[in-house]
């Protein structure tokens, strides 16, 4: 996957070189043509002409037929103006598609192994009070395994995304799990998130936008612990570790955001039907944040597409 992402990486850099290349050939030219225009009736030519109106009457008539070019020249130079408009949009342009690519991108997890996992580089810098988990999810027709898990040091199951034997996909917070009543095994992409809140915990489920069930209870008035591992494939029985093959995610998943507070369903529907897109505060889906291992596919992939 390394191969995927050097090579994508590389030719959209190409597509940027020559995109700048074909920019500075058109401005180039343009600067051309206004020399062009200057020269054969130059700034002189008009003192000249001013200079013979101020002797002459009738020299309305002069000075108009002398307007034109001044005129032209003033629009090619507002011309010049949008063409380095233009560049520079392209430019801004081209970082913002640069910085979208880095988040349009999928990971695959062909086989259920115990070695293939993601490792997100980031970690919860306080405890958390509230949290809302968002990902792109496509699920094999079988059991889809652990998509996310979150441990801390002393709680391997703080906070887990996981559906394994004959149970539907579960939530667990400190191994205390509820049901999420999700339909993900038709081999399509679907957008999930869950929100949860320590007060009372409140928790819901959404699927492609729609709240799927809800509940309390949930590890009511418990914050999440800061400063566990992210995994994602893989369900860990200790920090970072020990996997299990049989509870090993097999699937694909992409635009993965975790932010420490809850979102409206209508951020959620938003998200889901592609009309926004929202960035987590703790976890932010990127290239450069997720750490793939053992053979995990990536791909260029925009679910918004
Ligand atoms: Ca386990």
């Amino acid at each position: 996957m390394q191969n995927t992402s050097t090579a994508y990486s590389v030719s959209l850099k190409e597509l940027l070189r020559r995109k700048i290349a074909a920019l500075e050939q058109r401005l180039l030219h343009h600067t051309e043509s206004i020399d062009d225009v200057n020269h054969p009736h130059g700034d002189n030519e008009d003192d000249d002409v001013d200079h013979h109106d101020g002797q002459r009457d009738g020299n309305d008539n002069r000075h108009a037929e002398g307007s034109p070019p001044a005129a032209h020249h003033s629009q090619d130079r507002s011309t010049t103006r949008d063409e380095l408009d233009k560049v520079l949009k392209k430019l801004t342009h081209g970082s913002r598609t640069r910085s979208k690519s880095s988040r349009s991108f999928q990971i695959g997890f062909p086989m259920r192994t115990n070695y293939m996992y993601s490792r997100v580089k980031r970690t919860v810098n306080r405890e958390m009070y509230a949290m809302t988990l968002c990902m792109w999810l496509k699920g094999g027709a079988s059991g889809i395994g652990t998509p996310f898990s979150y441990s801390v040091p002393g709680q391997a199951n703080e906070l887990v995304l996981i559906e394994w034997g004959d149970k539907p996909m579960e939530l667990l917070i400190k191994d205390t799990a509820v049901i999420l009543p999700l339909s993900l095994h038709d081999g399509k992409w679907h957008h999930m998130c869950v929100t949860w809140l320590a007060r009372d915990g409140i928790w819901e489920v959404y699927q492609d936008g729609a709240k799927r069930g809800s509940g309390e209870n949930l590890n009511a008035w418990q914050p999440i612990k800061p400063g566990g591992v992210f995994i994602l494939g893989q369900e860990q029985d200790s920090l970072g570790g020990r996997f299990d093959a049989t509870q090993a995610f097999v699937g694909e998943i992409s635009d993965l955001q975790l932010w420490s507070h809850t979102l409206t369903h209508h951020d959620i529907y938003s998200l889901a039907s592609c009309h926004g897109h929202m960035t987590g505060d703790i976890i932010s889906w990127a290239e450069s944040v997720v750490e793939l291992h053992g053979g995990i596919t990536k791909y260029p992939f925009d679910p918004c597409h």
